[in-house]
């Protein structure tokens, strides 16, 4: 049994795996810690990862980056419409509000969601990682934004799903850089909790975390983003700054050509990465359009000027995390980490907003990685970890409501507040004689990414049938998992016998503490809080085993009878299309397969060529005669000539049935070569004894 964890960036993914030692980061085929983010599509296979960065400038129509951007959202949503822009491919709304890609592969359209573009990116992680560790690998636990919706977490699972990953969990970036940093620092005072805060810059995305540590035990006091803000933007300034510059200079428009639009983004992005080291650098790209050679040049200083907007914004979640965490001036130490963090000015900025310089001392590039193969090493049951406690927050405050009305509770009508630790389970208790819906949504749309639904999913409670009208109770758990997704983890029916005063007595002061719990809110709700009771059973997993053993609990006189439940998420999947997609990506990795399998047979074909010619008149020389010499030679010769030309593209078969003429040929000679090598051994072997 194996225990990774996955690091998904826009830009580069991460494999970090617990061994025996320690925590190591796997390999990619050119033995890189980094893999790019990217799936190409070839005219006969797909390239991935690194194969698919490198074939990304000849085919960019094929080229899909960044699906991280568009996985679990709508087409519709302007933020999705803004970063469609950035896309060379052909989209479409999909049923359900989703978002379609087509492409062009295998000679004809296809057409791609971002779960099964995601799912290919993680099946091809997975291949990295079974390749270096030598066992099949599925548990793991997979890198998340804080800022991803429930319908992006479940977007997530099913491309994993797809892949034949099973995430123990989905777990906060920030989250898992600070186990990482944590589970191994033993300096901290025993006078009271350490705060430290976490900033990650990573490619589009900047998330602050700031967090309480104790001796075994770290807290997460609040998470903060801004989910468009990353190294990409600073890109874009440059890459804006020498359009125009250009446009002018040599009177070129690389806006009307999308290959010089990557050739000049690809050229910034190192631009960027040189500023970050000098205080100056040139920029020389040869034949960018119309035949044109173009040269640049820029300070760093004028690079900041350029980026102070984006500078500014860097702030913005930064102060929110301190606030929501209340805690201005306790910090003990900031946390620089995520690639795009390398610019100067920003740690420049980070020291004046949290008045210390910013540290690095976690490795920036592979802590996601890492905490993530840790907290699977902690999930799963064949490791034994250090008990550590990870506590986390949950970023969204979310409602639930029952046929129009909002379910009263003690917090505004909030269920799961911002901020609370998670997983937690809530139990709510109506009063129903028919089957009933349960529509779970966001409370704040301000807490959200701009454009964000609110609605989350709709669960049905039902069919169930009441034998007493008026003492029906339904009991239904309410789960915000470990993946920080809702669900409704069961619901029950429960009966009183009608003519037992104690249990009547029992039911009469569930509404008493619930009213209370109502009034202590602001009071709105108040309409429905006869209907609905909220007990709380917060925290980690050991508590939730109390509250389902206290529900489990069998009365005398009391039915008991689980009630189906069914769910529907808002532009999620349905089982069918689930089943439907893993098909198709075991065709697609079949036919990969194959195309990698026609290359070696070719290779192998070629090598042979080369090394029978070479063995024909060196090794094998006198074990033939003179027309055996002279047809074998021909045949080489006509394989490679062949191999040139028709056999350039062909298939397997033909590969291995060319292979097969030619050995007919040479087998016979090298056998008697064998034959003769075997005896002179024999005779050797005789006289030595
Ligand atoms: P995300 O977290 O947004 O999903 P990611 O995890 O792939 O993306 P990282 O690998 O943390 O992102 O960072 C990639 C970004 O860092 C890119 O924009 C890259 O240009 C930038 N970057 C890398 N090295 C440097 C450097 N030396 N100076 C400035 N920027 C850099
Ligand atoms: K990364
Ligand atoms: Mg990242």
């Amino acid at each position: 049994m194996s225990v990774v964890g996955f690091d998904i960036g826009n830009e580069n993914c991460v494999i970090a795996a617990v061994k025996q030692r320690g925590i190591d980061v796997l390999l990619n085929d050119e033995s890189k810690r980094e893999t790019p983010a990217v799936v190409c599509f070839g005219e006969k296979q797909r390239f991935l990862g690194s194969a698919g960065a490198a074939s990304a400038i000849m085919n960019p129509k094929s080229t899909v980056s960044q699906v991280k951007r568009l996985i679990g959202r709508n087409f519709k949503d302007p933020g999705v419409q803004e970063e469609l822009k950035w896309f060379p491919f052909e989209t479409s709304e999909g049923p359900g509000g989703g978002i379609l890609i087509y492409l062009q592969y295998l000679g004809e359209t296809h057409i791609f969601t971002p779960v099964q573009i995601m799912a290919m990116l993680f099946a091809h992680l997975k291949d990295i990682a079974e390749k270096n560790l030598e066992v099949p690998v599925s548990d793991c636990v997979i890198g998340i934004p804080s800022y991803f919706t429930d319908l992006q977490r479940r977007a997530y699972l099913n491309a994993a799903s797809i892949a034949g990953l099973n995430p123990l969990r989905l777990m906060h970036d920030c989250t898992a850089t600070a186990l990482s940093y944590g589970i191994y620092k033993t300096d901290f005072s025993t006078a009271g909790p350490t705060y430290i805060a976490f900033v990650d810059i990573g490619h589009c995305d900047t998330q602050v975390c700031i967090v309480s540590y104790d001796a075994g035990h770290m807290r997460i006091l609040s998470h903060a983003f801004d989910w468009s803000l990353g190294g990409r933007d600073f890109d874009e300034v440059l890459f804006r700054h020498f359009a125009a510059q250009f446009k002018e200079q040599y009177n070129i428009d690389v806006y009307s050509n999308p290959r010089a639009c990557i050739r000049l983004r690809a050229a910034c992005e190192k631009l960027k990465k040189v500023l970050s080291a000098n205080a100056e650098a040139p920029l020389n790209i040869e034949c960018l359009m119309d035949e044109k050679d173009v040269k640049g040049f820029i300070k760093r200083e004028e690079f900041e000027k350029l980026a102070s907007g984006l500078l500014e914004r860097i702030s913005v979640p930064c102060n929110k995390a301190l606030a929501d965490a209340r805690l201005v001036d306790k910090i003990h130490s900031v946390e620089l980490v995520g690639s795009g963090s390398r610019i100067p000015a920003i740690t420049r900025l980070l020291a004046s907003i949290f008045r210390r310089e910013p540290s690095r001392t976690v490795n920036a590039s592979e802590c996601v990685a890492r905490g993530c193969a840790l907290q699977c090493a902690m999930l799963s049951p064949v490791f034994r970890v250090r008990e550590y406690e990870v506590q986390d927050s949950f970023p969204f405050s979310i409602c639930f409501s029952s046929d129009q009305s909002l379910i009263c509770t003690a917090s505004n009508g909030i269920l799961f507040p911002k901020g609370q630790p998670f997983p937690s389970v809530k139990i709510l208790t109506f009063q129903r004689s028919n089957p009933f819906h349960l529509e779970a949504f966001y409370a704040d749309p301000h807490e959200l990414p701009p454009g964000v639904a609110s609605k989350i999913s709709c669960f049905t409670i039902g069919p169930f049938h009441v034998s007493h009208n008026e003492k029906a109770k339904v009991k239904v758990k309410v789960h915000l998992n470990l993946h920080g997704i809702v669900t409704v983890e069961s619901a029950t029916l429960i009966e009183d016998h009608v003519d037992d005063p104690a249990i009547r007595g029992n039911a009469h002061s569930k509404v008493d503490k619930m009213e209370a719990g109502c009034e202590s809110g602001s009071g709105s709700g108040s309409s429905v809080m006869v209907e609905n009771g909220v007990e709380d059973s917060t925290c980690q997993q050991s508590k939730f085993t109390h509250a389902s053993v206290d529900d489990t609990r069998k009365d005398k006189g009391t039915r008991r009878v689980e009630i189906p439940v069914s769910e529907n998420v808002y532009g999620g999947m349905t089982k069918a299309e689930l089943l439907e997609a893993q098909e198709r990506e075991l065709q697609l990795a079949q036919q990969d397969r194959i195309m990698e399998q026609t290359k070696d047979r070719k290779n192998a074909l070629e090598s042979y060529v080369y090394e029978m010619r070479n063995k024909l008149f060196n090794t094998y020389r006198s074990f033939a005669s003179d027309g055996e010499r002279e047809g074998i030679s021909r045949s080489l010769q006509q394989t490679e000539e062949w191999l040139y030309e028709d056999g350039d593209d062909e298939t397997e078969n033909a590969y291995a049935s060319k292979m097969d003429d030619l050995k007919k040929l040479v087998d016979p000679i090298e056998n008697r070569y064998k034959d003769e090598e075997a005896r002179a051994q024999a005779t050797r072997d005789l006289l030595n004894c």
